[in-house]
């Protein structure tokens, strides 16, 4: 049934079978790193109780999957406490409904805005913590508030620095990825040693980040791009853009595919770009992420419980072959 076309019994009858389908299954992908479905399968799902509460406000939960960042802080390892909230990142699936973003964001604001583009790498969100220019923390993402303190596993990643050339006192904030050969040859043995295999790299990094043995996290080849700076203030710094070539300047691993865009014809060529070179890249991505560009109006649009009201990610459309093969039907 349509939303537009159901009652509010109806909506409530659909609303308890749906919140809790997703909350099975971001527990199997957050917690467990081991999702059942694919993650257009989850989008989808979810678009549509985003669509319900939209149409009927006065039904929505505080524990509504819509409300809420993540999943717990799982396991034995020790948690964390993020002073400045790790949030998820609203989501598109089309050209159209981006510039309707843009458009209603834009309004909100009395200048002409400039996006940094940037590749949504498949991975984790991490947090990196330095006091003095030394690494003394590493965490997920967790709750949002709470994530999972992964400091001696991050010790073991290759690409972090360890020591910063600069006596910073500075958390920095990015993805944790698997690259795609790293992840073929862990199946692979793992196949052979007839052990499950991780369904895409990005649960085999998960997994592999989230480790109480950091010897296993060691062999496990992961890597990171890094893309934001919480307190960017520290750094001097008034755009993403600079933010990054910071980064980079500091000895951080930082994709080197970004592109500062002024326009929707550049925002969509970036993108045309990418569904086209995705298979070519040594890691995975599942579309691009637009960010407010300048510092300020970033903080002038604030967030929201879940999401920066100043990014949003275009998802790529899923592969046509599981499309048709995977059609799941969640609905009462
Ligand atoms: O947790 P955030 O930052 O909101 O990211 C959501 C992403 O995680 C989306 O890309 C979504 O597709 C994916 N996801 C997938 C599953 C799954 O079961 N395949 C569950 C939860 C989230």
């Amino acid at each position: 049934v349509p939303v537009s076309e159901l009652t509010e019994a109806a909506a409530k009858a659909e609303l308890g079978p749906l919140r809790q389908q997703l909350t099975q299954w971001g527990k199997e992908y957050y917690e467990q790193d081991q999702p059942s479905v694919e993650d257009y399968v989850y989008d989808r799902a979810y678009q549509r109780l985003v669509q319900i509460e939209n149409r009927f406000p006065q039904l929505v939960t505080p524990d509504s999957p819509t409300q809420r960042v993540g999943g717990q802080a799982a396991g034995q390892l020790a948690k964390v406490n993020h002073e400045i909230p790790m949030l998820s990142m609203g989501d598109v699936f089309s050209l159209e409904e981006l510039a309707d973003f843009n458009t209603r964001q834009q309004a909100s604001l009395a200048d002409h805005v400039e996006y940094n583009l940037e590749l949504k790498i498949d991975g984790l969100s991490l947090s990196l913590v330095y006091e003095n220019g030394k690494l003394v923390q590493g965490s997920t993402r967790g709750n949002g508030q709470i994530g999972e303190d992964v400091t001696a596993n991050v010790m073991t990643i290759k690409d972090i620095p360890k020591q910063l050339p600069e006596p910073l006192s500075l958390e920095f904030r990015g993805e944790c990825y698997m690259p795609k050969e790293a992840f073929l040859a862990l199946n692979q043995q793992r196949e052979a040693e007839g052990l499950p295999i991780f369904a895409n790299p990005r649960n085999a990094a998960a997994g592999s980040l989230r480790q109480l043995d950091p010897k296993i996290t060691k062999q496990r080849q992961l890597a990171t791009f890094m893309y934001y700076v919480p307190n960017f203030q520290a750094l001097g710094i008034t755009t993403q853009a600079e933010a990054l070539k910071r980064m980079r300047e500091l000895g951080f691993q930082v994709n080197e595919n970004s592109l500062v865009a002024k326009d929707e014809s550049a925002i969509n060529d970036y993108i045309a770009e990418y569904t086209a070179k995705r298979d070519d890249l040594p890691y995975g991505i599942d579309g691009i992420v637009e960010k407010v560009n300048d510092l300020a109006t970033q903080v002038e649009l604030g967030n929201t419980v879940k999401v920066p009201r100043w990014e949003i990610a275009y998802k790529f459309p899923p592969e046509e072959a599981a499309t048709v093969v995977r059609e799941i039907e969640w609905t009462v």
